[in-house]
């Protein structure tokens, strides 16, 4: 059964058929299987095997542009039942987003709903995000952590950009900043003066929890 769901699930999403993904997601919460197993081992493997494909020239963008949809309405079904899974006591505030010119949104919602479900305020102020949405937000929610994800090599920079932006408000001390995101690396982190990096969603919770002491 579980192996049998996930490998639908991954099927689904690398065949392009949008139906089927949804109503294998839609199974995944009527049957009470684990949401977060069916996100990383269903559908992330699958678009995994999608991005190398497109990366090897062996698919064209629209193709990858369907399984990406049908990613995101199955994740639009499991997240909340991510989020509905553990405790609700609140550990610290998260403003999390997509750097500007990137519209990767994909892994960056997993961690949101990763660390909401582990008891974090998460502020998602999506994805493509001005460097001044950013800044806007920490002074509106005043957050512990700043989250920023790239999915490409040529918006990495705007990490950097975001840093520069929170130390000329005087913001830098007040807030612990994340970053991450395929292409990103703990190098990279320490060379742009983050605090930390998240390999992937769990670590993500494991790094927060951490720099926070919780
Ligand atoms: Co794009 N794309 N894409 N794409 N796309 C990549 C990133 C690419 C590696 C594909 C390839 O060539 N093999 C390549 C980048 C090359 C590079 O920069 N070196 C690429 C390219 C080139 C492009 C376009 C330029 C294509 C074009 O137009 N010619 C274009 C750019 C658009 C833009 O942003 N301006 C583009 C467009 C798209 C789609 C719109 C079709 C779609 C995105 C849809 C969406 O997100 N709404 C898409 C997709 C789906 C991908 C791949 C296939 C999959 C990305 C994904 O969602 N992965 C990707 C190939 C790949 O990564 N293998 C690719 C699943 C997700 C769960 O993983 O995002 O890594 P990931 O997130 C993980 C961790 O990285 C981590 O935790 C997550 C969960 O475990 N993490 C964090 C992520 N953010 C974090 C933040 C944290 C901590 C951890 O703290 C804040």
């Amino acid at each position: 059964m579980t192996e049998d769901i996930l490998n639908r699930l991954k099927e689904a999403v690398i065949n392009y058929d949008v139906d089927e993904t949804v109503k294998t997601a839609q199974e995944v919460i009527e049957t009470g299987f684990d949401p977060l197993k069916a996100i990383e081992e269903g559908l992330a493997a699958g678009l995994q095997i999608i991005g190398d494909q497109f990366g090897r020239g062996e698919i064209f963008l629209p193709m990858l542009m369907i399984s990406a949809e049908a990613t995101k309405k199955a994740l639009a079904i499991l997240e909340p039942a991510v989020a509905n899974g553990k405790s609700r006591k609140v550990l610290g505030k998260v403003v999390i987003g997509t750097v500007e010119g990137d519209i990767h949104d994909i892994g960056k919602s997993i961690v949101a709903a990763m660390l909401t479900a582990n008891g974090f305020e998460v502020h998602d102020v999506g994805c493509d995000v001005p460097t001044s949405k950013f800044i806007e937000k920490v002074k509106e929610v005043n957050p512990d952590i700043i989250g920023m994800s790239a999915l490409l090599t040529t918006t990495m920079p705007k990490m950097t950009e975001v840093i520069n932006a929170l130390k000329k408000e005087g913001l830098r001390e007040k807030v612990k900043v994340m970053v991450g995101g395929a292409p990103v690396s703990a190098a990279w982190a320490e060379q742009i003066g983050a605090d930390t990096y998240g390999e992937d969603a769990m670590a993500a919770v494991d790094v927060v929890k951490k720099l926070l002491s919780k």
